[in-house]
């Protein structure tokens, strides 16, 4: 069984509670918590006291619940009427830390993929999701793009936070999933959603939970009594798709490298259209622009002198220098 679904939807909760399913374990009226599983922490119950130590789980902080948990697919193991069940958590969609989708659906496929079989792809969606936000579209529409076609017969949609009279999530949005009424499960696994324990001296109130608690088990019974009728899939397909996103992925890296030069040369382009307007436009307004400097110069004027010399008389030609005003070029 794999889990998939946006951050926050409900996948590890879910796990949690499959894991009290698989080994008999219950909230109980008495002692709350205290006989319950926990393979994965969570803010009410922060130590995990069921699994290996191979299938760590990989939370983030369990006490802040504004960011995406999980951060790596873990499988866990367990028996189910003599069979061997392998769940596996895997990294929500729409990470709050940052736009690394693409590469935790890479991470998810490759870990599928290391199974021979796939029986149950689980599609988490909180059922309390009214419309068709941005991040749900964004989710399905990656999911969509990211399960190979052959395990569509492998999709099961479990809606948490909702019983099937309060959910709003409408299944319209999913109907390029075909989802199957008996495919679909509603949970209300709020039994960790608690601020804290002191509201557990409310006895009204853990009745309640206890209520929650074995409605949820009677899904979870029959979730699996679906499960145990679903031809399991060949996990081979998830490393084929995994293949051909890589190389996807690689073409798209390139594609933004290009359309990044393309930008900054269309930038360039603009900045030195801008200047070349510019330049028109000052050449526009200075079109009648004279411009008048005054530059000294040397005039060579022409005098006559007449100088008497015994009996002769002769003209003697002298220059004078005089400085005058003029223009460049006449100097
Ligand atoms: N009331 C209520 N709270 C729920 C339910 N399912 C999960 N929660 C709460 O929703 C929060 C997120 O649940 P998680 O199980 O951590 O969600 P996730 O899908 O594993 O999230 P990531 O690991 O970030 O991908 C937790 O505070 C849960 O206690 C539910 O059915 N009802
Ligand atoms: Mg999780």
């Amino acid at each position: 069984m794999v889990f998939i679904g946006e951050s926050g939807s409900g996948k590890s909760t879910c796990i949690n509670y499959f894991a009290n399913y698989f080994t008999h374990s219950s909230f109980d009226e008495a002692n709350h918590y205290s006989n319950m599983k926990i393979v994965i922490p969570n803010s009410i119950c922060p130590q995990i006291n069921y699994g290996s130590t191979s299938n760590q789980h990989t939370e983030r902080n369990v006490h802040d619940n504004t960011v995406s948990q999980t951060q790596d697919c873990t499988e866990y193991g367990f028996t189910w009427n003599g069979k061997h069940v392998k769940i596996v958590d895997t990294l929500g969609f729409n990470d709050t830390y940052s736009t690394k989708d693409d590469e935790n659906i890479q991470k998810i496929l490759k870990k599928v993929s290391k199974f021979q079989l796939a029986t149950a792809i689980s599609i988490t969606i909180n059922g309390t999701n009214t419309r068709l936000s941005t991040s749900i579209k964004t989710t399905l529409t990656q999911l969509r793009g990211s399960l190979p076609d052959s395990v569509f017969q492998n999709l099961f949609f479990i809606f948490p936070n909702c019983t099937e009279e309060t959910q709003n999530f409408n299944l319209r949005l999913i109907a390029e999933f075909n989802p199957s009424q008996q495919r679909t499960f509603n949970m209300q696994n709020s039994l960790f959603s608690i601020k804290d324990k002191s509201i557990l001296q409310n006895s009204k109130l853990v009745k309640k939970m206890l209520q929650t608690w074995k409605d949820s088990v009677d899904t979870m019974a029959d979730i699996m009594n679906e499960i145990s009728q679903t031809s399991a899939a060949s996990a081979q397909v998830f490393e084929d798709m995994r293949i051909k996103r890589e190389r996807l992925i690689g073409h798209k890296e390139n594609l933004i490298k290009k359309q990044k030069s393309l930008l900054n040369a269309i930038k360039t382009l603009d900045i030195e259209k801008d200047r070349l307007k510019n330049a028109t436009n000052d050449q526009q307004a200075n079109r009648n622009f004279a411009k008048q400097t005054a530059i000294p110069y040397i005039e060579l004027e022409k005098k006559n002198r007449i100088t008497v010399q015994f009996v002769h008389t002769m003209i003697q030609c002298e220059f004078v220098a005089k400085i005058v005003d003029c223009r460049m070029n006449q100097a």
